[in-house]
């Protein structure tokens, strides 16, 4: 369907097995699994990286969110200038120190943030760990679940963010100018795009781990995805017409790879690597988390998760509401 309403080429790259570490005691006697999350990162960023590195573009299906760790790192070791939009009704900034829940989904950003590391101690299994983001890099949307210390963490180191407060009151189109503003108002950069499902509301997308009442509507989580593939007409058109970009830089030629969870594991699984070939722009990588269909009531839960699931990552590779995305070159004229 994606390569249908995309016109790109999906290459599978196979499954993605991780190992538990069995002895893994908690951090603190709170954060879980600390060291099978920190080796199934390790193995990701490698294959992440071989798939940037390679001129392509990144999809990676999750499974918990924690998972950004090691993609964003992947990525960020060939365009360490990239930046990211995290949508999630969550902030996922919470330190080691800071969490409640003792889940490292909850603290993905914490490992990334170089401003932050004076107050993030090393978790074992996270020593290969090195932050590559800068806070001002980073732009949340939809956030409605945020706890003390992660706003305490937004407001102080100049991350700028997008509540559903924020979206009622300036509307989704001003909140992707301003978002874009921000990120690549100055110079292009590649995007990285956390998308975590549980950013729209639970009643389009109920098979997750921490639903939050209030989110996304349809229109506006495709709207995000919509203007994010846009930002890439400019760019290629440009490095067509002028020679301009960088070598690998941007490119016409990427690949996408997929891994989907094996959901309800603690810790982080993913299987299904695929890779895909296609014509974008600024749009590097994309996560796309936290869909667990085994946490579904009901097959139509499950079903219009995923399929929300792939309209997000359709959408953000091509597919328009507009149309137009399938070449139609003529009409049938009556005999
Ligand atoms: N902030 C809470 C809740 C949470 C964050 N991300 C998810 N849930 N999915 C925490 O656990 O840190
Ligand atoms: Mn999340
Ligand atoms: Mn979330």
């Amino acid at each position: 369907m994606i390569e249908l309403y995309t016109r790109c080429h999906l290459k599978d790259f196979g499954d993605l097995n991780f190992t538990n570490v069995l002895k893994d005691d908690p951090y603190n006697n709170l954060v879980v699994y600390p060291r099978s999350v920190g080796l199934a990162n390790q193995e990701l960023a490698e294959v992440v990286s071989q798939a940037v590195s390679g001129g392509y573009s990144c999809v990676t299906m999750g499974g918990d969110h924690s998972l950004a760790i090691g993609t964003i790192i992947g990525h960020a070791r060939h365009h360490p200038d990239l930046c990211v939009i995290w949508v999630d009704a969550h902030a996922d900034i919470n330190t080691p120190l800071t969490t409640v829940s003792g889940n490292i989904h909850g603290q993905p950003l914490s490992f990334l943030v170089r401003e932050l590391q004076d107050k993030v101690p090393q978790l074992p299994g996270f020593s290969w760990i090195k932050p590559c983001l800068s806070s001002p890099s980073i732009v949340y949307i939809g956030l409605r679940d945020v706890e003390p210390p992660e706003h305490f963490i937004l407001k102080n180191y100049d991350i700028q963010y997008f509540s559903m407060r924020d979206i009622d009151r300036l509307g989704i189109q001003k909140v992707m100018e301003q978002t874009f503003d921000r990120l690549i108002g100055k110079r292009q950069r590649p995007i990285h795009l956390s998308f975590d499902i549980d950013a729209f509301d639970p009643k389009l997308a109920p098979a997750t781990g921490t639903p939050v009442v209030g989110g996304l509507t349809y229109r506006e989580g495709v709207y995000i995805t919509e203007e994010i593939h846009n930002t890439g007409f400019l760019c290629v058109a440009l490095a067509v017409l002028n020679s301009l970009c960088r070598p690998g830089w941007p490119r016409t030629q990427k690949s996408i790879c997929l891994c989907l969870p094996s959901a309800g594991t603690k810790g982080v699984r993913h299987h299904h690597l695929a890779q895909l070939s296609f014509l974008s722009g600024l749009l590097s990588a994309l996560d796309l988390v936290e869909v667990n269909p085994h946490l579904a009531t009901s097959e139509e839960e499950a079903k219009a998760t995923a399929s929300l699931a792939v309209d997000v990552i359709a959408s953000s590779f091509g597919q328009t509401r507009g149309g137009g995305h399938i070449v139609y070159d003529h009409l049938p004229t009556p005999s």
